[in-house]
């Protein structure tokens, strides 16, 4: 019984610790559904439309390794799924009015046979519930970008096959958000500032750096039991 409780306390300790990991959010845009007033912003090829917000990372807090926004489908709130994201990453025009360049520094595109996790946040705009969407990005090592630089991300879906429905990206009032109508066309001004999440932890903790931790652990908490036996 004494070796089944340590294993459980050390299986108890990994999963504390990988919480504590997941729950570590290194930017916020700061939109919050069911408390903010929201609106919506079309990012989606079906629809010629894509949007684009800005983010800044701190000194120590320099990698990404999961997405997580929320969004809507209209007018018609019958997803076909599982669509594919485009995510994607800009720096900044070095020059003139904050915008980013024409073509991303980073690029994911998710879909199948990657579903991309959708889960019902309970609330609803326009007739449309909306949902919280969350993706590990750059695995096994994440997307590390500079410190105290402005970067753009995009999130945009392509809902060709769904007839009734385009994806917007909730956002809320007032911003420095753009959008463009296509990949070669220029970024203009859209003021709104969009919902999402820069969390430097995977979804679910890599399974080899898990066992190692558990390993780890487990080695550390055995080794004065081994030496008590010796000694004694
Ligand atoms: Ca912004
Ligand atoms: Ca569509």
């Amino acid at each position: 019984m004494k070796c089944c409780h340590r294993v459980l306390s050390v299986a108890g300790l990994w999963l504390i610790a990988a919480q504590s990991v997941l729950a570590a959010p290194i930017y916020d845009n700061g939109v919050v559904v069911g408390v903010d007033p929201i609106a919506f912003g079309v990012a989606d090829f079906d629809a010629s439309n894509q949007v684009v917000d800005d983010f800044s990372l701190a000194p120590g807090q320099t990698t990404i390794r999961s997405f997580h926004w929320t969004g809507i489908y209209r007018t018609s709130d019958t997803p076909t799924g599982p669509e594919a994201f485009w995510i994607r990453v800009f720096d900044q025009e070095p020059s003139g009015e904050a915008r980013p360049r024409f073509d991303p520094i980073f690029e994911q595109v998710i879909g199948t046979p990657i579903v991309v996790p959708r889960t019902d946040t309970g609330v609803t705009l326009s007739g449309s519930r909306i949902f919280a969407f969350s993706v590990d990005v750059g695995s096994p090592v994440g997307l590390t970008l500079a410190a105290n630089t402005p970067y753009w991300l995009s999130i945009t879906a392509d809902t060709s096959a769904d007839t009734d429905d385009n994806w917007a990206w909730i956002n809320k009032g007032g911003g420095n958000s753009r959008q463009r109508s296509a990949d070669s066309s220029f970024w203009f001004s859209n003021g709104q500032t969009f919902d999402f999440v820069l969390d430097d932890a995977f979804l679910t903790p890599e399974p080899s750096s898990g066992l190692l931790a558990l390993l780890g652990l487990a080695g550390w908490l055995v080794l004065p039991v081994r030496l008590r036996r010796r000694n004694s």
